[in-house]
């Protein structure tokens, strides 16, 4: 009896899991276990023998169940500990510092722009960035033997050998966009077409992929008085100061009459400040859509006319928070965009100012 105690006590003392445990307890205290086959002896016992056998049996089985319990416990214990050391986790350490991200100045404008135009009941309008070049140059009023197109830079999208057909490109302005939207919706119609355009050329003020917001009213009576309202609108809303501007006679195939737009500045101590001064800055390009572009799209000059204006967004947005190198908005160091304070910027509109 003493060395069956002996042996289980120590098996379950050094028991490695509890399944090793699970075993013991059958073989040792379950139905068919060392101990039960005992008991059931103690009926062949003479009533002497039963008397010291059987309280001794009885003793041996609990001092084994308690064991087992006990084991049992012990190795939960040591489980959820070696659990706790392995997800062990300093909650006063400082948190991870995260990168905040901001929205970049050209397309913080573009929205600002969007939002300026709408408040005026312009729509936006979208269009291919890879264009045919009769969008691009021929329904612009810009046919092939025009110096315009020579110009202009543009890039050339080759056709595979054998294929003769004029070559796409990319686009140098987004003026197709506006002929695209007025062959499918004609007119009377106000839009406003920003985007990315693509011109070789890069030095301080150009970049090959810049921004250009155009915009297009056209209806029975549009004239040059709207187009200077709805530009001295637009520049008041954008600068939060009110803007003046002046109109010079230029040319452009598309239009006709044509106007640079300056607007009014001052230039104090090398730096350029809108809506105040005597100075003039130059900042857009503008006139009349010409007829032959109306009729291009399938809209009857006869009937319909209007203004067409366009301007580089990136180039309004160097303005407004006096950034000096284009080229800033294209590196890759971007530790220029928290100089210039950019992050929680508000978008003005007509008539929450800024
Ligand atoms: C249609 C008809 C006419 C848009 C116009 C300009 C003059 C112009 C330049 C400003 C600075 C391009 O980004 S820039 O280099 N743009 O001078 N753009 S009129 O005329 C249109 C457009 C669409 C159907």
């Amino acid at each position: 009896m003493q060395e069956l105690r002996d042996k289980y006590i120590q098996a379950i003392g050094s028991a490695a899991d509890e399944a090793a445990l699970e075993e013991l307890r059958v073989q040792a205290v379950g139905k068919k276990g060392e101990i039960s086959l005992k008991m059931r002896e103690l009926g062949k016992m003479t009533p002497e023998e039963r008397q010291t056998a059987g309280p001794a049996l009885n003793a041996l089985k609990d001092e084994i169940n308690s064991a087992l319990a006990a084991k049992k416990t012990a190795l939960a214990d040591a489980a959820l500990d070696e659990r706790l050391q392995a997800e062990w986790l300093d909650v006063t350490l400082p948190g991870r510092d995260r990168r905040v991200g901001s929205i970049h100045p050209v397309s913080q404008v573009w929205e600002e722009c969007t939002a300026i135009f709408a408040d005026m009941g312009f729509a936006v309008a979208e269009g291919p960035q890879v264009e045919d070049d009769w969008y691009n140059f021929d329904a612009l009023n810009i046919p092939g033997h025009h110096p315009a197109r020579a110009e202009m830079d543009t890039f050339y999208m080759h056709r595979a050998a054998g294929d003769d057909r004029p070559p796409h490109v990319l686009r140098t302005h987004t003026s197709p966009v506006q002929i695209r939207a007025m062959q499918a919706q004609g007119a009377p119609i106000r839009v406003i077409a920003p985007g990315r355009v693509y011109r070789a050329d890069y030095d301080q003020t150009h970049t090959p992929m810049f921004h250009q917001v155009e915009g297009l009213a056209i209806d029975r009576d549009i004239s040059m008085a709207n187009l200077k309202w709805v530009l001295e609108e637009f520049f008041s809303a954008y600068f939060g100061t009110k803007v003046k501007t002046r109109f010079r006679a230029s040319h452009f195939p598309f239009t006709e009459p044509s106007a640079e737009v300056d607007i009014q500045c001052s230039w104090e101590g090398g730096t350029v400040k809108v809506g105040e001064g005597d100075d003039w800055l130059e900042v857009l390009g503008s006139g009349m859509v010409h007829p032959k572009v109306l009729e291009a799209a399938g809209v009857d000059p006869s009937q319909w006319q209007g203004f067409a204006f366009g301007m580089g967004i990136d180039r309004i947005a160097m303005l407004k928070y006096g950034i000096p190198d284009l080229r800033a908005f294209f590196d890759s160091d971007l530790r220029w965009l928290r100089h210039y304070g950019f992050g929680a910027l508000q978008v003005p509109t007509l008539r929450g100012g800024i």
